[in-house]
């Protein structure tokens, strides 16, 4: 396929021109029209700024209208857009410059990371956005080859550090096509977005699915409940977390009426309890449609729209995408436990500079290998049972324990520790520092030396001292021991908690 991304969006929105693309309580609306003259003012400014086809523009800002028209300049332009979490401490930034090697970096107006790299910014007091402003020349989209990275989105790493995964444009359309039909959007369609456009949920399945059919999205700036509560009733469809669920939930003033317009909440990025499900159902007459996704593959699987939607399943793989579990080189039986391995034309192109953990991430018949624990039944309906690495995922944010054990043991006082995710009942699960330590280690100093070096979502929420950690024959750290032993920290009966 040679297709651009931008090609299928601008085609797609092309009957909607005059419709309200975009609405948020800050800056006001956008038409598609007026959305489309933004992203190629963008383009054009990125093109000034020096910025050519295949380079890196790393994006480090708050959500925002024109944040979304940079990214689709960028895809107009042939240049990767690589966002990353807005919270991002100095350390991180400096981090993804050094890997990513951006032509240009972009802030927001009252940032002040320096770096080595051109940067401007974004927003009524952005740079990169006065030069926008003032220029409007057309960008001539390059001979494209479907296979050409659209973005880069980095994802935490078993080794400790965040690799950045290559995402086609092809992968993005087909994804894209695929959820915007089977989930049924449609022009009346109006998006309720809360959700951070840093991800594969809240960038791509969101504002893909509302542009692939002229749909309308209120944007808002984060999630909040009292911001949601006041925008359901203009909504059709909203995308969340189970964190988003659970916390609407907690809140009475949420209710039925206030959803009577919806047709739609979907929920993904961390596994729903039965309890959730089954409590919205109870509030509200809809039945929350799980999926499963990854960045490196985008949506994998959905329950039905129309169908059953089955609590503690996450449905069927999406058209276009084979599914199968495995274990020890061998497709397991229906019901039987292994891992999730799926292929299809979603899948990423790999990690950037990364061959080797490219290629342990895929088996030799281009089956992509999740790390996922799971179940197919005799109906293809797949069930999610846990991970079989000790990714910890928090709010729907994926911490890598390694990442943070490293933050830790650099702190002269820590003489190791252990990082564990504990369930939590507003988080899914919550990080938590297992730490052994010489006597004058003080924990106030520990977590801020923490809080300076990692961005909030991988910040423990609890540091425990123990005097040492528990080891299996091997010497290595046993953290199902410590998950076990600390199942019960945020509980409600926890009184400590
Ligand atoms: C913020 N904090 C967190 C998290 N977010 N701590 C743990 N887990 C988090 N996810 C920190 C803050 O820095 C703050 O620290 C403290 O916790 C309280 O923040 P709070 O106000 O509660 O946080 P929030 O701003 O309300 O954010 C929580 C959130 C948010 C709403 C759950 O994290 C969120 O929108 N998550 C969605 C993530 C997502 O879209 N994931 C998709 C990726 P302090 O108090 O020290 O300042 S997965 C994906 O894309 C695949 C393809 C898929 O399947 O979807
Ligand atoms: P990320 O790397 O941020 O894209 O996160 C991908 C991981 O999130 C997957 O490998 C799963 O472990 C998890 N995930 C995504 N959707 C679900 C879901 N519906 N239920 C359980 N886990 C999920």
């Amino acid at each position: 396929m040679s297709e651009n991304l931008f090609n299928i969006l601008s085609k797609a929105c092309e009957g909607n021109q005059d419709k309200e693309f975009l609405v948020t309580s800050n800056y006001g609306t956008a038409s598609y029209a007026e959305f489309f003259d933004r992203a190629g003012r963008y383009a054009a400014a990125l093109q000034a700024c020096g910025v050519a086809k295949g380079e890196r523009v790393l994006v480090k800002t708050s959500k925002s209208m024109d944040v979304l028209a940079l990214y689709v300049g960028c895809l107009q332009l042939g240049a990767i857009y690589v966002p990353v979490n807005p919270l991002s401490t100095s350390d991180e930034v400096y981090f993804f410059v050094d890997d990513a090697e951006p032509a240009l970096v972009i802030f927001d107006p009252d940032e002040e990371i320096s770096t080595d790299v051109q940067s401007e910014s974004i927003g009524p007091e952005g740079s990169l956005t006065s030069l926008a402003e003032a220029n409007n020349r057309e960008i001539t989209i390059q001979a494209h080859d479907g296979t050409d990275v659209a973005a880069m989105l980095y994802t935490s790493g078993t080794t400790g550090r965040p690799k950045g995964a290559m995402i086609s444009h092809l992968a993005l359309i087909s994804n894209g096509v695929a959820l915007n039909k089977i989930w049924g959007f449609d022009t009346t369609d109006v998006l309720l977005h809360s959700l951070p456009i840093f991800h594969v949920h809240g960038l791509f399945v969101a504002i893909h699915c509302a542009m692939l059919s002229g749909a309308t999205i209120i944007l808002l700036d984060k999630f909040s409940v009292d911001e949601v509560l006041e925008s359901l009733p203009r909504s059709t469809v909203m995308m969340g977390v189970p964190t988003y669920y659970t916390r609407l939930l907690s809140n009475e003033a949420f209710n039925a009426d206030l959803c009577s317009g919806m047709r739609l909440f979907t929920s993904g990025s961390a596994p729903m309890t039965e309890q959730t499900h089954s409590a919205f159902h109870d509030r509200t007459g809809h039945r929350i449609l799980e999926r499963y996704g990854m960045t490196e593959a985008g949506i994998i699987t959905s329950n039905p729209l129309n169908g059953d939607r089955i609590p503690g399943s996450v449905g069927f793989a999406l058209p276009g995408m084979e599914l199968r579990v495995a274990i020890d080189g061998r497709t397991c039986d229906a019901h039987e436990n292994g891992i999730v391995e799926v292929k299809g034309d979603h899948l990423f192109n790999g990690y950037w500079r990364q061959a080797e953990k490219t290629s342990a991430t895929f088996q030799n018949d281009g089956f992509l290998i999740t790390g996922d624990i799971g179940n197919l039944d005799e109906h293809g309906r797949l069930y999610l049972e846990g991970r079989s690495t000790d990714l910890i995922i928090s709010g729907g944010e994926n911490i890598y324990p390694k990442e943070v054990e490293l933050c830790l043991d650099d702190f002269s006082e820590v003489l190791e520790s252990a990082v564990i995710g504990v369930p939590h009942p507003d988080l899914g699960e919550a990080v938590v520092a297992i730490v052994v330590a010489d006597g004058s280690i003080s924990i106030p100093k520990l977590r801020d030396h923490v809080k300076k070096k990692l961005v909030g979502s991988k910040q423990p929420k609890e540091y425990l001292l123990v005097s040492e950690l528990p080891r299996n024959t091997m010497g290595k750290v046993q953290k199902s021991t410590l998950r076990n032993s600390h199942a019960d920290l945020f509980s409600e009966n926890n009184e400590s908690y």
